[in-house]
C-alpha cells in the first residue's frame, strides 16, 4: 500500500472507533496519523524500511506495527475485524450531511437503527425528535439530508450539473481575490453523466474565497470546509468540490483534477519516463515524490506541461486515455467543431405532434437565435402515444411549412424550416410509403419500440439504412441515460452499413440520450460515416441542446468537416439531395 492508501485506511478506523464510542484520544490519534502521512515529504516504503516510523511524533509502537504491515503486506487484521464490527449502514449514515460519528452512535444506540432506511423510518415516526439533544429541527435535517444523499450517491445529467455550476463559476471569476478559475473533472471533459462538479481557483486569499464559495446563492448545504477545500451540496442534490492553489501551481492543479484518472496515469508515467514527477502540485525535476517549488519546471498554462511530456495539447473532452496520447505525439489530433460552427437541428418536433410550440414560435426563435435551417420532424402515425402523423395530416403540416417560409422569405429573410418526419422503423417495413418520404425535405428513421432480440433489432435498422428516402437514423440505442438502458444492438454493423449506404447517424444532443454515444464515433468517423447533431427539440427550451451536443461530438474527435449540420442551407440541400441520388 502507498501512503495514501494507508492513510485511508487508518483514517477509517479513526471513524469506526469512533462509531463504537471509544476514548476521544484514541480516535484522535488515528486521525492525526492519516494527516501527518498524508504530509509526508519521503516515499512511506523508505520510512519503513529504515525503520524510522517510530521517530515520527505521535506514532507509538501499535500504530507503527500497523502501518509496517499495511505497507509491506496490504493487510491489517485489526482493519478487518474492526470493520466487520460495526455495520455498513452505520458507516454510510456519516455521509447523511449534519450527521457525525457521535449522532450515528446515539441514534443506533437509542433506536437500534443500523440501515439508512430504518433511520428514515425512524424520522418518519418522529422517533428521532425525541431522543435528548436531538429534536424537531435535528430530525427534520436528517430526513432532508437522507433524500440528499439518494440523489447525489447517484450521477447526474450533464445539463443539470452544468445549469448549477456555471452561476458559480462566473460569480468566483468576479471575486477580487481570485486569480485564476476553472471547472474541473468530468465537467470540463464533458462527461455524459456528472458524479460531482469540481472547482479550482488560485488565489492568494484561500479563506476569502472559501468562505464566498459556501455561501453562494445555489448552496444548500455545506459538507466540508477547510483551509483549501470545501465541498458543499448544490441545488438539485449535486455536490460540488472547490480547491484552492497558488497561481504557480494552478495549471498543474488544472491538469490532475480534471482527469480524467486514467489520463493523469499516463502523463505521469511520461513524466518519470523523462526523469520527472508529476502531480497536482507541479511537474519536477526530481526522481522521487515531491512538492518542492525549487524543483518545479515553470509552466504557466496547461499547454505548457504538455509540451514538456512532448505532447500537443490536448482538449480536456478528449483526456481519456482513448487514443489522444499516440494522436498528440504524432501531431494527429483533430481540429474539433466548436458549437457555434452548427447551423441547425434536423430532427426536432412541433405542436403537430407531441413538441409543444407552433411553427410560427418555432421558426421565429430559431431565426433569432441566428440559425440558418430548423427541420420540422414530427412523429409518425404509429407513434399514436405521441399524436403522430398519418399521411394526410403530415401534408397538410407541409402547406403550413411552406406559408411559414414564404413569409420568412417576403421578409427578406434567409432562415427557413425544413420539412420532414420521424418515421418509425416497425417490425418490417417503415411506418410511411416511400412516395410519402420522397416529398419530405428531412427524413429521420427511429426505432421506438425495440424488441430484446438484437439480431433483429439490428436487422431492422439496417433495413431503415438500405431505404433511399431515409437520410438518418435517431437515436440508435433508445437509451435513457440514469433511466434506462440500450435496446441490444450491435451498433458496429449498423455504423458498417451507414458508411455503405451513405446513411448519417444522429448524435442526439438532448442530455438524457446522447446517442449516439461519444465512445463509437471514433469508430463511425473512421468509417467515414458523417454526424448530425440533433436537439430532437419538444419546446423552445431545447434550442440549447445543441451546444451539449457539440461537446459530446467534441468528446468522439468530431470536426467540423464530419457534422452534416455545420453545412449552408444551399449546401446542405445539396447534401440531402445526394443519398436519394445515390
Ligand atoms: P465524477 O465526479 O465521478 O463524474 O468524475 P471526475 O473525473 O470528476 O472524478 P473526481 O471528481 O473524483 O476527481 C476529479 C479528478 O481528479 C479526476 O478526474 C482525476 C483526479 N483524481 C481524483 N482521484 C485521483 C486518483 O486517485 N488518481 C489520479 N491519478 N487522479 C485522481
Ligand atoms: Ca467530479
Ligand atoms: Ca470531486
Ligand atoms: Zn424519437
Amino acid at each position: 500500500m502507498d501512503k495514501e492508501q494507508v492513510a485511508a485506511v487508518l483514517t477509517e478506523i479513526g471513524t469506526l472507533l469512533e462509531l463504537k464510542g471509544e476514548n476521544p484520544f484514541k480516535t484522535r490519534a488515528y486521525h492525526n496519523a492519516a494527516r501527518t502521512l498524508e504530509g509526508l515529504a519521503e516515499p512511506l516504503e523508505k520510512v519503513v524500511a529504515e525503520q524510522r516510523l517510530g521517530e515520527i511524533k505521535g506514532f507509538g509502537d501499535a500504530l507503527v506495527d500497523k502501518i509496517t504491515k499495511l505497507v509491506t503486506t496490504g493487510q491489517l487484521p485489526y482493519y478487518d475485524d474492526l470493520k466487520a464490527s460495526v455495520a455498513p449502514g452505520l458507516v454510510e449514515m456519516l455521509g447523511i450531511p449534519s450527521l457525525g460519528p457521535k449522532k450515528v452512535k446515539k441514534l443506533h444506540d437509542e433506536l437500534g437503527v443500523d440501515t439508512i432506511e430504518a433511520l428514515e423510518a425512524a424520522c418518519k415516526a418522529g422517533k428521532v425528535a425525541v431522543i435528548e439533544g436531538f429534536g424537531e429541527k435535528t430530525q427534520a435535517k436528517i430526513f432532508e439530508g437522507i433524500a440528499f444523499k439518494r440523489q447525489f450517491a447517484s450521477k447526474h445529467h450533464l445539463h443539470k450539473a452544468l445549469a448549477v455550476a456555471q452561476p458559480i463559476l462566473e460569480s468566483l471569476r468576479q471575486h477580487p481575490d481570485v486569480t485564476r478559475c476553472s471547472t474541473a473533472g468530468s465537467l470540463r471533459r464533458w462527461k455524459e453523466t456528472i458524479g460531482d462538479i469540481d472547482f479550482l481557483v488560485s488565489s492568494r486569499q484561500p479563506a476569502d474565497v472559501i468562505e464566498y464559495f459556501v455561501t453562494q446563492p445555489g448552496v444548500l448545504s455545506v459538507s466540508a470546509k477547510g483551509d483549501t477545500k470545501a465541498s458543499v451540496i448544490v441545488e438539485g442534490g449535486i455536490q460540488a468540490d472547490l480547491r484552492v492553489v497558488s497561481d504557480a501551481e494552478y495549471p498543474f492543479a488544472l491538469a490532475y483534477f480534471t482527469g480524467s484518472k486514467e489520463h493523469n496515469i499516463v502523463m505521469r508515467q511520461r513524466a518519470i519516463a523523462r526523469g520527472l514527477r508529476l502531480n497536482e502540485y507541479g511537474l519536477f525535476r526530481s526522481t522521487e515524490e515531491t512538492r518542492d517549488p525549487a524543483l518545479r519546471l515553470p509552466c504557466n498554462t496547461e499547454e505548457d506541461i504538455f509540451r514538456e511530456l512532448d505532447l500537443a495539447y490536448v482538449e480536456p473532452e478528449m483526456r481519456e486515455d482513448h487514443g489522444e496520447f499516440a494522436a498528440a505525439e504524432a501531431g494527429k489530433l483533430p481540429r474539433l467543431l466548436e458549437w457555434t460552427d452548427l447551423r441547425g437541428s434536423l430532427h426536432n418536433h412541433s405542436n403537430w405532434s407531441d413538441g409543444h410550440e407552433t411553427l410560427e414560435q418555432i421558426a421565429a426563435h430559431a431565426e433569432e437565435l441566428g440559425l440558418s435551417y430548423w427541420a420540422i420532424t414530427d412523429h409518425s402515425r404509429a407513434s399514436y402515444q405521441a399524436n403522430g402523423l398519418a399521411p394526410e395530416r403530415l401534408r397538410e403540416q407541409l402547406k403550413a411549412v411552406a406559408e411559414v417560409n414564404k413569409k420568412l422569405a417576403d421578409d427578406g429573410t434567409d432562415f427557413r424550416l425544413l420539412t420532414g418526419t420521424e418515421v418509425d422503423i416497425l417490425k418490417e417495413k417503415l411506418d410511411f410509403p416511400d412516395d410519402v418520404l420522397a416529398e419530405l425535405d428531412v427524413v429521420v428513421a427511429s426505432l421506438h419500440v425495440a424488441g430484446s432480440d438484437e439480431a433483429d433489432n439490428t436487422k431492422r435498422l439496417l433495413r431503415a439504412a438500405e431505404n433511399p428516402h431515409v437520410h438518418m437514423l435517431g437515436h440508435l440505442t433508445g437509451r435513457l441515460l440514469l433511466e434506462r438502458n440500450p435496446y441490444p444492438v450491435n451498433q458496429q454493423a449498423v455504423i458498417d452499413a451507414c458508411a455503405a449506404t451513405g446513411t448519417w447517424i444522429e448524435l442526439n444532443a438532448s442530455p438524457w440520450r446522447f446517442d449516439l454515444d461519444w465512445r463509437l464515433w471514433h469508430y463511425a468517423r473512421s468509417k467515414g460515416v458523417k454526424c448530425v447533431i440533433n436537439c430532437d427539440a419538444h419546446r423552445l427550451d431545447h434550442f440549447g441542446y445543441l451546444r451539449l451536443g457539440a461537446g459530446v461530438a467534441r468528446k468522439g474527435w468530431l470536426t467540423k468537416a464530419d457534422v452534416v449540420n455545420t453545412l449552408s442551407l444551399v449546401e446542405l440541400r445539396k447534401a440531402l439531395a445526394q443519398k436519394t441520388q445515390r
